[in-house]
């Protein structure tokens, strides 16, 4: 047990407590060797309270002592074999149905148009589609907020044209996972509908309803003081039942209630049904939002800050979360041998393994999202990414995560900004920077995603004005920050971070002669990455060891095995870089080059964002 006695170090030692002191270090830009340090590591919690002279409350540690003393597990030591696995091979492709491809020509993509691109798909290497939601939705979130889970939304098609398609994704030898959002459905769902019209009915149990304590009209206030990741509170009232409810996103994506048992048998009868029509798998989104503490606490005002949303300290690791898990993997996934990856903001490396493990039926992967901002940055700030930062974070995952685990890799979702334009500001460098990161994404050890766009080094896209944004989530903010800032001031943190960047119309056919050949180069650059890594097991099981490792501006590796044993070197900068007497020749090896994105190999230097990619033996 971690008490207000503890030291530090013993706090690092359990997986909780390591996962937040990296967290805590990264945003404070400390390195993590400081806890080795004896004057650190041995000192007591209380000390810590002490010293921070009321910056952290006691409120704060205790949350964080029972966060750090309800994990009783620690992860398996990581040593053993890498088990194989089709989704360890596997490339996979992010499609995001209402921007991807129009096939009915009225505006916006559908299936129709997702069919017209499968041998396109299969062209550049693509082993597995994930579909972003296609359900019934009232789209207040684009389809993540659901209103039937057995039905296809009608303006991207019919169940026909999706069992269509799904046979024609494996007729071409590829796989298909879903989207599955179960953290929250839509309010205009039948289940929300009848818990509002009929309070004693059994589905008013399936949500998060908290009685109003106020007199009259006046609801008092909220239940708790938890925030929604779109802008204000978490809960919304319902006069009609003078209760409130509680959805962690929009007001329309309302949360579900875990605890019920009937639910969760709902959820899990809905699973099944979409693997018994032969889908592949399942992408979970928000995933480790679903179990709650007992009792709904209040959030803490300094992890809030930290996290960007208050209350999430009550949510992102819950009580019963590895629980759930378990249930939804024994009595769904394992008997149709489907594969999953859980979105899981807030979970960090020791959670991660003890989530996906191979030796813990919960989940095969996890996406982590602490590589898509610097240190002290958030996705709303306008700053210029350093790639080094990337470098660095690669290093400590695939040396960290171990051989029970398996790193999902991706750069781009449709929740971020396009990844060359957070790099890069000159376009002009755009599209080497596209094929560099993508030779990272599939060189390194785990299974890269890519998304829709990313093949053809799209870049942002340079909105004038709010009204040309779509996300809920920007247009929620943009309101929140214009009671404190000028329109223009508001539009110009909105433009940094929003989600609208990703959600554009993919272009298939530019008329700029410059977006075209981008396009050709980019998709034939990974084409031939896609086929090396499918030819060569080594680049997807192989060891992996770096080198100059503390070097600026350079990341290289091997991957290798018994058999064979590859070399890749890239410029994360914009300007030349010299290579070291350390780094291998090009000149003796140039004949071992498969791929790069520049014609040549140049002795001695790098030029910007250069990658090469050597098979030495
Ligand atoms: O995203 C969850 C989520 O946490 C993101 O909104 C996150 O806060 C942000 O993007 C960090 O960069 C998932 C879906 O991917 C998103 O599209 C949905 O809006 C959200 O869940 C609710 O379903």
């Amino acid at each position: 047990m971690i008490s207000f006695q503890s030291k530090i170090k013993e706090v690092y030692a359990t997986p909780i407590g390591k996962d937040i002191l990296d967290k805590l270090f990264l945003q404070m830009k400390l390195p993590e060797k400081l806890i080795d340090n004896p004057m650190i590591g041995n000192m007591k919690l209380s000390t810590v309270v002490k010293l921070s002279r009321g910056k952290l409350s006691e409120g704060f540690l205790r949350t964080f002592l029972n966060l750090v003393n309800a994990e009783k597990d620690v992860p398996a030591p990581g040593t053993c074999e890498v088990k194989p696995a089709w989704w360890k091979e596997a490339v996979f492709y992010q499609i995001y149905p209402r921007s991807f491809c129009d096939g009915n020509g009225d505006g916006m993509g559908d299936l129709e148009g997702v069919l017209s691109k499968l041998d396109y798909l299969k062209s550049i290497g693509v082993d597995a589609i994930w579909f972003s939601p296609i359900y019934d939705s009232p789209q207040d979130d684009n389809g993540y907020d659901i209103r039937d889970y057995r039905t296809i939304w009608e303006r991207f098609g019919t169940m026909e044209k999706f069992d269509e398609l799904l046979d024609a994704v494996h007729a071409r030898g590829m796989r298909l996972i879903m989207d599955l959002v179960i953290n929250h459905s839509s309010d205009e769902h039948e289940w929300f509908q009848k818990a509002l019209t009929d309070p004693k009915s059994k589905y008013h149990d399936y949500y998060i309803f908290r009685p109003a304590t106020g007199k009259g009209s006046d609801p008092g206030d909220p239940p708790n003081n938890w925030k929604s990741f779109f802008s204000g509170s978490a809960w919304n009232y319902y006069p009609e039942i003078n209760e409130w409810g509680l959805h962690l996103f929009s007001s329309k994506q309302m949360d579900l209630n875990w605890e019920n048992p009937e639910l969760r048998a709902d959820v899990i009868d809905m699973i099944r049904w979409w693997l018994e029509k032969g889908v592949d798998g399942f992408r979970m989104d928000v995933i480790n939002l679903i179990s709650k503490t007992d009792g709904l606490p209040d959030g803490d005002e300094m992890i809030g800050k930290m996290m960007g949303v208050r209350g999430i300290e009550h949510y992102f690791y819950g009580p019963r979360l590895h629980e759930y898990l378990r249930q939804i993997r024994s009595e769904a996934f394992d008997p149709y041998n489907a594969f999953s990856v859980g979105e899981m903001p807030g979970i960090g490396m020791e959670s991660g393994k003890l989530l996906t493990g191979d030796d813990r039926h919960e989940l095969d992967l996890f996406f982590n999202f602490d590589h898509l901002e610097t240190p002290g940055h958030t996705r709303f700030d306008d700053y210029v990414y350093d790639l080094n930062y990337l470098k660095q974070y690669y290093i400590r995952w695939q040396e960290g995560f171990g051989n029970h685990c398996w790193q999902a890799l991706f750069l781009e979702n449709h929740d971020n900004p396009r990844v060359v334009s957070k790099i890069e500001p000159n376009p002009a460098f755009h599209e080497k920077l596209a094929m560099t990161l993508l030779t990272i994404q599939l060189t390194l050890k785990g299974t890269p995603f890519i998304y829709q766009g990313q093949e053809m080094g799209t870049a942002n896209y340079p909105f004038r004005s709010i009204e040309e944004m779509d996300d809920v989530e920007s247009i929620n903010l943009y309101n929140e920050l214009i009671e404190k800032h000028t329109p223009a001031e508001a539009f110009r943190i909105v433009l940094s971070g929003t989600r609208d960047h990703a959600r554009r119309m993919i272009d298939w056919d530019p008329s700029d002669p410059g977006d075209s050949a981008r396009y050709d180069h980019v998709r034939n650059y990974l084409q031939k990455l896609t086929t090396a890594r499918k030819d060569h097991k080594t680049l997807v099981y192989g060891d992996i060891l770096f080198t100059n490792r503390t070097r600026k501006d350079l990341f290289t590796y091997f991957r290798s095995d018994a058999n064979e044993n590859w070399y890749i070197e890239c410029n994360l900068s914009n300007h030349d870089i010299r290579r070291s007497g350390t780094d291998l020749n090009p000149e003796s090896i140039a004949n071992c080059r498969v791929l790069g994105n520049y014609g040549n190999v140049r002795n001695g230097v790098l030029r910007a964002y250069e990658c090469n990619v050597y098979w030495l033996t």
